[in-house]
């Protein structure tokens, strides 16, 4: 593909409701979207940096400028998808930035040929079961509210966001209301130690299918710890930027489940890698979500039908987060999302709402 241009642009997309995690609160999801223009295509990506470095060390005003001096100067004129990676080597970290520059060059390229994100992953379904992750709520009852909410809606997997003092009593409270057969998992983004160890213990009382990156991003060490004196079972996020890193934590047992994010590891054919892996090692993965306009969305659920996706993801339907989305919205249908077909990411922008939600745009010639 010949990359004539790229256009970063920035929208604001305000939240239905606020989004409280162990790390902040959102309100307005401030999303940078990178459309890269060929000759023959356009390509369309979601950058996932929040805000504020809180999640990860990526931000969105960081990410956009790492892309403008580092990236695009760094691509060869000519460059399909896997060159991006092969290009973008020597620069370090800045995975979630090198992801939306590739997802965009690997989009126009499936636009050109008439390929589908699924089909071009390996897509085994046409179709995903979905999870949501729910927020920290002020209080017990406003929190079985919104659990009923999400489960009158379809959605087969409840995650709970967990920190310090907001974490036996939720889980608690949500078993004894909806019962031992809601599958029921928790997240807790990084929030404890490993003297924590006892009290994270009493979650081995309600069957939870796993506790979400309990340590920080870096301890590898100590989850393989943690893992030992827990039943439930531990699931990597934060801590998994690469296979690499997920070979590293299969080999140490650090963890039994792997959350694939595609922005936090560079990309979707990084996210593949690290299925193919995990699946090989037993290890079950599942889709995680970084509050995604359907554009994003839209490639997740595709990564989702890969056949070792075992787990629901938390890919949710579009007004879990957004009143009115950049794409047409994405609905749950039985607590599923369809697998888009048509070419790429098989979505289109929808030009009234972007230009509604645009903050800025900024045009770079390659
Ligand atoms: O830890 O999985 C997480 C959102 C932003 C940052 C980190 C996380 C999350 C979520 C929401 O849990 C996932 C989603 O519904 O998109
Ligand atoms: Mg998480």
């Amino acid at each position: 593909m010949k990359i004539t241009g790229v256009e970063l642009r920035r929208i604001a997309m305000p939240l239905v409701s606020p989004f409280r995690t162990s790390f902040g609160t959102e309100t307005t999801r401030d999303v940078l979207l990178v459309r890269v223009v060929t000759p023959d295509a356009e390509g369309w990506a979601e950058c996932v940096a929040m805000s504020e470095p809180r999640y990860s060390p990526e931000y969105v005003d960081g990410a956009a400028e790492v892309i403008r001096r580092f990236l695009l100067p760094a691509l060869p004129v000519n460059v399909d998808a896997y060159g991006v990676g092969h290009a973008l080597e020597p620069i370090k970290g800045h995975r979630m930035a090198k992801a939306a520059l590739e997802t965009a060059v690997l989009d126009a390229q499936l636009r050109a040929s008439g390929e589908s994100f699924g089909r071009f992953l390996g897509a085994t379904r046409d179709r995903v079961p979905c999870g949501v992750s729910v927020g920290i709520m002020e209080t017990i009852p406003q929190l079985l509210s919104v659990v009923e909410g999400y489960l009158d809606e379809g959605y087969v997997r409840i995650k709970l966001k967990i920190e310090p003092g907001h974490d036996i009593e939720p889980v608690r409270a949500v078993r004894e209301r909806f019962g031992d057969d809601v599958l029921l998992q928790v997240d807790a983004n990084a929030a404890y130690t490993l003297a924590d160890v006892q009290h994270l213990s009493r979650l081995d009382d309600f069957g939870l299918l796993l506790i979400e990156q309990p340590l920080a991003n870096d301890d590898l060490v100590q989850h393989a710890q943690l893992a030992k004196r827990l039943r439930t079972p531990i699931c990597l996020d934060e801590s998994i930027e690469s296979a690499a890193h997920a070979a590293a934590a299969i080999s140490l047992g650090s963890c039994s489940i792997v959350n694939i994010k595609p922005g936090r590891v560079g990309g979707y054919l990084e996210a593949r890698r690290i299925h193919d892996l995990c699946r090989a090692h037993g290890i079950a993965v599942w889709c995680g979500g970084m509050l995604e306009t359907g554009l994003g969305r839209a490639a997740n659920v595709a990564l989702a039908a890969l056949p070792g996706f075992t787990l629901p993801g938390d890919t949710s339907g579009s007004r879990r987060y957004f009143a009115t989305d950049v794409t047409a919205p994405f609905e749950l249908e039985g607590g599923h999302l369809a697998v888009p077909t048509g070419p790429g990411l098989g979505v289109e922008p929808l030009p009234d709402v972007l230009e509604e939600v645009t903050t800025s745009t900024e045009w770079i010639t390659v």
